[in-house]
């Protein structure tokens, strides 16, 4: 499973406060933290308004960049505002994201083309979020083949299914193991990636929901997710998952992730 660390969000208040506030130390112990506890990736997200946002992610990233060597994940809705900071990023990393909404393919496309860096595509346009796994899998054939037209092969393309609250939508979960399945029989090399939080969103117990998606979304094989992965439960949860599935033999993994933790 690929971790990508997700703390270093201006949704977040705690984090907002330090933007606000320029508080640089911070910024640096969540990068740490989270590349100690494990992260592949860290997300960086400004979620400030549209006029210093480019500022704001460019702060973000150089005392991320000057206190870890975990290749970042940009994460804006705003394509153009990825394209201006991209040059600033040190190492290969992810983009965060595309979409079939208004060109961002054709924005994000060519600056990867010819790079190491992979890209988190969404399943939806113009007409919003699909609720059924068809569209989910009609627009994934048409971000794909667009990267192919980059020479972006599908093994750098993470598709984000785009979940569901689990109150709105009981198939939810079955939803996104469905369109997993199809979209990896399309394009066996695909990666299929999620955001943990959506699914409990206005239930109880949220961290508890989020565990057990994790294990269901782990089994049908789901290849990185946008996680905490300072929080422990959650860690272990992936862990374990793993293990109880064959994949971490003398449970070697699993028993490292505890010692660090
Ligand atoms: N898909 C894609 N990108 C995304 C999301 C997605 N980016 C934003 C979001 N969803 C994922 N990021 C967050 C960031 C923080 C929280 C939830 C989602 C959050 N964190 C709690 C905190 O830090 O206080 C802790 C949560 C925990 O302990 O588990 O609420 O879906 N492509």
């Amino acid at each position: 499973m690929i971790i990508i660390g997700e703390k270093i969000n201006g949704t977040i208040p705690s984090v907002k406060k330090a933007i606000e506030q320029k508080d640089e130390e911070f910024i640096r112990s969540l990068a740490i933290r989270q590349t100690e506890a494990g992260a592949d990736y860290l997300d960086v997200c400004a979620s400030t308004s549209p006029d210093v946002e480019v500022d704001t992610l460019l702060w973000m990233m150089d005392i991320i960049q000057n206190a870890v060597d975990t290749p970042l994940c940009i994460d804006s809705p705003n394509p153009h505002v990825i394209e201006k900071v991209f040059p600033y990023a040190k190492r290969p990393g992810l983009i965060n994201s595309v979409s079939e909404e208004g060109g961002k393919c054709e924005i994000i496309y060519p600056i990867i083309k010819g790079t190491k860096w992979e890209v988190i595509a969404l399943t939806c346009d113009n007409r919003g979020i699909p609720k059924d796994i068809q569209t989910r899998v009609e627009i994934t054939k048409v971000l794909v083949e667009k990267a192919l037209t980059y020479d972006i092969s599908p093994d750098r393309i993470h598709i984000d299914p785009l979940v569901m609250a689990l109150s709105a939508d009981n198939q939810s979960l079955l939803n996104f193991v469905e369109t997993l399945k199809e979209v990896k029989t399309l394009y066996p090399t695909i990666k299929v990636t999620s955001g943990l939080s959506n699914i409990s969103f206005g239930m109880p117990l949220r961290k508890v929901v989020n565990q057990h998606f994790l294990t269901l979304a782990i089994d049908a094989g789901m290849d990185s997710a946008i996680l905490d992965p300072c929080n422990r439960d959650l860690v272990t949860t992936l862990y374990i998952t793993d293990a109880l599935l064959g994949k971490d033999r003398f449970c070697r993994n699993y028993l490292n992730a505890y010692r660090k933790n």
